[in-house]
């Protein structure tokens, strides 16, 4: 497993950290999912085998809160 933390600046409430953490915990291979609206920091913890940080962008920016 590999942790991975990425910034999402558009994290600013519960919903917020609820649907991020919907869009990333259902991809096969993420393990853990821990979203802040606090610091506004996505922490995954996954199986590179799996998938790799690149798709976990891209379902970030598809649920509309995009890495900076
Ligand atoms: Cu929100």
């Amino acid at each position: 497993m590999i942790t991975k933390t990425f910034d999402v600046p558009k994290i600013h409430c519960d919903g917020c950290v609820r649907t991020v953490t919907k869009a990333l915990a259902e991809l096969p291979g993420v393990a853990k999912v821990e979203a802040s609206a606090v610091t506004k920091k996505v922490l995954v913890e996954f199986n590179p085998t799996a998938l790799d940080e690149a798709r976990l962008r891209e379902a970030l920016q598809a649920a509309g809160y995009p890495v900076v």
